[in-house]
């Protein structure tokens, strides 16, 4: 009589447990580890271990309206009509309880970026939650475990390169940073309702239509349609960028109808900003002024001076500066692209400076990761990596195929990892062009130097290692924040096992 194989036995039906469990797997695969459920008592644990304080309520609500960006009216998708959408503030330890009304004409979600919260509460559609249909609503509650600047975006299609985002600051009763007023600053690459959609741009990028060959040769920074090609960095090296936008904003303004910051001379601000674009890193600087920073993604880093900061998509930096009297430019430059958008500081009398201000301070001496050291209190305990997991940033601008390990949207089979553990990403980049890695769910610190992030730039030919520890227990997207490198497929999750 023949010998019974596995795959025999499968068929036959007559099967005991534990083989039930391989019935939904091909032959000699193994069973798929299970994964702790964004809705499991393991998650709301967590959460009560959090001991969350009262809980504040907001209403948030997704609208298609035309929008004023200073001087041109453009259609487009915001919460609630501004751009940014009006900031929600609370301390650090109470909820947020915030119901988002979809009025959209397509499902939505919000992802509350760089908060250690609730995974139910993370906001990533057929991960951590069912779409937000168009004409529904959905309440997230969450405790904000730490203060800090942070934002929230849709977590779906290309909305984010929209006009869907609005900071949320987490405020600490027992900061040490001394200042007398606040600025927050939002940065944004803008395209919608001018030459087309962010959903015209992912095609046109898919298609590779538009994508001529250099020779290798520079030939400086061309367009075609919504392609940017020879956007070239000194510090993200020669591909800064490849979407064309017509303007570039500062708190949803054009440089020409700017935001004015109004000050007494002397005045120490903080200035928090924010990085909401969809494929441009702002280099940031405000002329006459230089910044000592304070903050890296929320968290409070030993205060550095810079005359410049380089911000990658998702990135946060909180600095102060004292203001001198005068009108000032709080000029970013679209790194590599040639454009700025701009704010004024307004402390006394006279002329603004002109629309297309370079200030000295943008070529000054800009801020690197490894000058920046976790401020007291918040570095990670020494600890070596109980696991590693390598993630190389695959793809090219040809196939516009990015992923990690050659593996697109890979978002059914999480890299596993169990809850304790101190946790090692790897970010292994040896293509040509930069990519801002985003963690949900944890402030991971770089290993180098112990700092403080939950988004960081990993350059071409870079290996850039981040610790986390395994502290929050869900599912975790990890994803480039360039918008369409994420949605071609450079993105992945990160599961607790069961
Ligand atoms: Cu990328």
């Amino acid at each position: 009589m023949r010998a019974l194989t596995r795959r025999s036995m499968l068929r036959g039906g007559a099967v005991a447990l534990p083989f039930a469990a391989l019935a939904a797997c091909s032959d000699d695969e193994q069973p798929k580890p299970s994964f702790v459920e964004p809705d499991s008592q393991r998650v709301a644990g967590a959460e009560a271990a959090r001991n969350p304080g009262p809980a504040r309520e907001f209403q948030l609500n997704a609208i298609a309206s035309e929008v004023d960006l200073g001087g041109l009216v453009v259609p487009t998708w915001s919460y609630g009509g501004t751009i940014p959408g009006a900031p929600i503030r609370v301390a650090k330890g109470e909820q947020v309880r915030a119901t988002l009304v979809n009025d959209l004409p397509e499902a939505t979600s919000i992802h509350w970026h760089g908060v250690q919260l609730r995974c139910n509460a993370d906001g990533v559609p057929d991960v951590t939650q069912a779409p937000i249909a168009a004409g529904e609503s959905f309440t997230y509650q969450f405790t904000a475990p730490d203060a800090g600047t942070y934002w929230f975006h849709p977590h779906s299609g290309t909305q984010l390169d929209r006009g869907l985002y609005a900071p949320l600051i987490v405020e600490d009763p027992d900061e040490t940073v001394d200042w007398d007023l606040e600025w927050t600053v939002v940065l944004d690459d803008w395209m919608d309702g001018v030459t087309g959609t962010p959903d015209d741009v992912l095609d046109q990028l898919e298609s590779g239509m538009g994508l001529m060959d250099h020779g290798g040769m520079d030939m400086g920074l061309m367009t075609d349609g919504h392609m940017l090609m020879g956007a070239s960095s000194d510090i993200l090296g020669d591909d800064a960028g490849d979407v064309y936008y017509p303007h570039y904003l500062v708190n949803g303004k054009l440089p020409a109808d700017p935001e004015v910051f109004e000050a007494d001379p002397g005045a120490r601000v903080r200035l928090r900003f924010v990085n909401a674009g969809g494929d441009t890193a702002f280099r940031v600087a405000l002329s006459g002024h230089r910044f000592t920073v304070t903050h890296t993604d929320g968290f409070p880093c030993v205060p550095v001076e810079a005359d410049a900061i380089v911000i990658g998509m998702g990135e946060r930096y909180d600095a102060v500066v004292t203001l001198g009297e005068g009108v000032f430019a709080l000029v970013a430059e679209a790194e590599g692209k040639q454009m700025r958008g701009r704010a004024l500081v307004r402390t006394g009398t006279g002329e603004a400076p002109t629309v297309d201000i370079a200030p000295a301070e943008l070529t000054g001496h800009v801020l690197a990761y490894d000058e920046l050291a976790p401020a007291e209190g918040v570095a990670l305990e020494a600890r070596e990596p109980d696991r590693t997991i390598d993630l190389e940033l695959t793809g090219s601008m040809d196939g516009y195929d990015w992923a990690f390990n050659g593996k697109p949207h890979d978002l059914d089979n999480p890299y596993a990892i169990e809850e304790g553990e101190r946790v090692r990403l790897r970010f292994i980049n040896d293509g040509r062009m930069w990519h801002p890695m985003h963690l949900h769910g944890h402030t991971f610190a770089l290993a180098d130097t112990g700092l403080r992030k939950d988004t960081a730039i990993v350059l071409p030919d870079q290996t850039l290692e981040v610790d986390f520890d395994a502290v929050n227990p869900g599912r975790w997207m990890v994803h480039c924040h360039n918008l369409y490198h994420g949605e071609a497929g450079m993105m992945a999750v990160i599961g607790y096992r069961d």
